[in-house]
């Protein structure tokens, strides 16, 4: 059913291909061009994995695995037995995700919104472009994108990391490790002081956001107020995307070897040694 406000909303125009063509609204879902290639390009996406999966040796969900081409056949495309599979399935991917994104911008567009949305899906795409497209390009092989499976895409970040030793050390798997974790401490400070604003006694009325900025003076001394503390979620959030990214194109295209013997200059600066 339609909530009591949506009606007022369901305006047309912002699209960005198309003008009126799939400018409709199936249920509560907005469909859009956008919406279009997403469903049609998720849908195939999800066949092909399906029809890999029965090329293979197992229906058990965590063993399933498609798999890039190997190493040596480089950049090629290769035959769908031979991470044929591997490589449509990730343009479809590429493709439903591009498409998820544009589809936000259509519908920011449409309600008059700023476009943060979609900017922050695009640093996880991103990330995702990083490990399937940039670091297998510049590596010279396809081979280098991790498989599609439960365990193997974790056999594949275990083999990855111990392959420089140990990832721990590469410094920016550390930043990017620091801004997820940031995060997770800015999340749960706001919902814990917005819960904590809102939890009064029955029938009082809810704090408002002078209470909050005044329980964080009280405390640290500063209060980064309620519009910043988003800017502040965002930032970090955008942040660990960035450098997980940046973490992998560091580990291989810009640097082999040994993340423990990376440190080497730290102990060599003049100060100390
Ligand atoms: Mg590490 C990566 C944390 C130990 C090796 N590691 C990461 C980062 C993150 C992290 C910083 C992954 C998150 C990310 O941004 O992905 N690692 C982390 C932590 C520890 C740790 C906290 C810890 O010990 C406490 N790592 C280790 C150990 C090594 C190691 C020491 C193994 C031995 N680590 C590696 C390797 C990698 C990481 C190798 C990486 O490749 C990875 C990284 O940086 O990747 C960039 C980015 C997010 C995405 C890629 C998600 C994209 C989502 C897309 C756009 C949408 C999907 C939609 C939907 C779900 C699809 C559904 C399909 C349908 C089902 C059909
Ligand atoms: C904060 O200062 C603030 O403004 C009032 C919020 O808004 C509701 C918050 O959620 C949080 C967590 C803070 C405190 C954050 C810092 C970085 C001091």
């Amino acid at each position: 059913a339609l909530l009591s406000f949506e009606r007022k909303y369901r305006v047309r125009g912002g699209t960005l291909v198309g003008g009126d063509l799939f400018d409709f609204w199936v249920g509560p879902f907005y469909v859009g061009f956008f919406g279009v290639t997403a469903a049609v390009s998720a849908l195939l996406g999800t066949l092909l994995i399906f029809a890999a999966a029965a090329q293979g040796p197992t229906w058990n969900p965590l063993l399933i695995s498609i798999d890039p081409p190997p190493i040596e056949a480089g950049l090629a495309l290769m035959p769908l037995n031979e991470g044929g599979y591997w490589q449509v399935i990730t343009v479809c991917a590429l493709i439903a995700f591009g498409s998820w994104a544009l589809r936000q911008v259509e519908i920011a567009r449409k309600l008059g919104m700023g476009l943060h949305v979609p900017v922050a899906f695009s640093f996880a795409v991103f990330a995702y472009f990083t490990l399937v497209v940039i670091r297998p390009m510049w590596l010279g092989a396809w081979g280098h994108g991790f498989p599609y499976g439960i365990f193997t895409h974790l056999d594949w970040v275990s083999n990855t990391g111990y392959q420089y030793a140990s990832f721990h050390y590469n410094p920016l798997h550390m930043v990017a490790i620091t801004f997820f974790f940031t995060t997770c401490l800015a999340l749960a400070l706001h919902g814990a002081l917005v819960l904590s604003a809102v939890n009064v006694p029955k029938d009082e009325e809810v704090k408002s956001p002078e209470y909050e900025d005044t329980f964080f003076r009280d405390f640290i001394g500063y209060s980064i107020g309620t519009l910043g503390i988003h800017r502040l979620g965002l930032l970090l959030a955008l942040n660990a995307a960035f450098w997980s990214a940046m973490c992998m194109i560091l580990a291989g295209p810009l640097y082999q070897g040994s993340f423990i013997e990376w440190w080497d200059w730290w102990k060599s600066i003049p100060i100390w040694s």
